[in-house]
């Protein structure tokens, strides 16, 4: 099978950073090929980053139905463009935060997440509820650490993100940490042997739950809302989305 990961930022290095997380954990008969957009935010770290980079996921996806893609992943925490996606594909598409918050329930009764900005909690927090996993949740956190600091090997961010990380486990009452970023895709077993607690990474999750979904021939239903959306004409720069 043939697993298309969409890095929502602009920058290639955490693309292909992720793509190699994904790599190391995909089963022997799986292809994964990572992306990014061309246009768009180097990182996201805002509502107005998240609904920039929708459109990037979006013109991605439709470049994969003609690559022959079988799965898709949009490797932002905050799962940017996710619904608008599975509209137009009848693949799989999964968000890395939903992968993560579902394995963590499987393993843990309550979790917290580790994100980067505290400003970007309230996103954690609203994909939380949508998806129905608030109450397995004891609390979104975040290291105060820029995303481009993940790049940066002079940043200390694994530093940072260790330090949260112990403060989750001897504050929170927790069993499970989740990772807010898809940066953090190389650090989690860095993490996991500094912090003690299993730490749940929604890159590799969703390789593993998108591989499943393909493996028991189920994709994005077509019946109601994730419909094709019906033909319209787009006018401006956007008329290339014309039906
Ligand atoms: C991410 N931003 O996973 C999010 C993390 C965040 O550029 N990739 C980004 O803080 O929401």
């Amino acid at each position: 099978m043939h697993i298309r990961l969409i890095n929502p930022n602009t920058t290639a290095s955490m693309t292909a950073k992720i793509g190699e997380a994904a790599v190391r954990v995909a089963a022997s008969g799986t292809r994964i090929s990572a992306t990014n957009p061309q246009a768009g935010p180097v990182s996201i770290e805002s509502h107005f980053d998240e609904a920039i980079s929708a459109v990037g996921v979006l013109d991605e996806i439709r470049r994969g139905e003609s690559d022959e893609v079988n799965a898709y992943i949009i490797a932002c925490f905050g799962d940017p463009g996710l619904l608008a996606a599975r509209e137009i594909t009848r693949a799989p598409v999964i968000g890395i935060a939903e992968a993560a918050f579902h394995l963590a329930t499987l393993i843990s009764t309550r979790f917290s997440v580790v994100t980067t900005l505290g400003r970007t909690c309230i996103i954690a927090e609203h994909l939380l509820q949508s998806y129905g996993f608030a109450h397995h949740c004891r609390r979104v956190r975040a290291a105060e650490i820029p995303v481009l600091d993940l790049e940066d090997d002079g940043a200390s961010a694994l530093d940072r993100i260790v330090e949260e990380c112990r403060r989750a486990r001897d504050e929170d009452g927790i069993g499970a940490i989740v990772l807010g970023c898809g940066g953090m895709a190389d650090l989690t077993d860095q993490i996991r042997d500094a912090v003690g607690l299993p730490i749940v990474e929604g890159v590799t999750a969703a390789v593993k739950l998108t591989e499943s979904l393909v493996s028991l021939g189920l994709g994005t239903s077509k019946h109601g809302d994730l419909a094709f959306p019906r033909p319209k004409r787009f006018t401006g720069h956007f008329d290339y989305l014309s039906a």
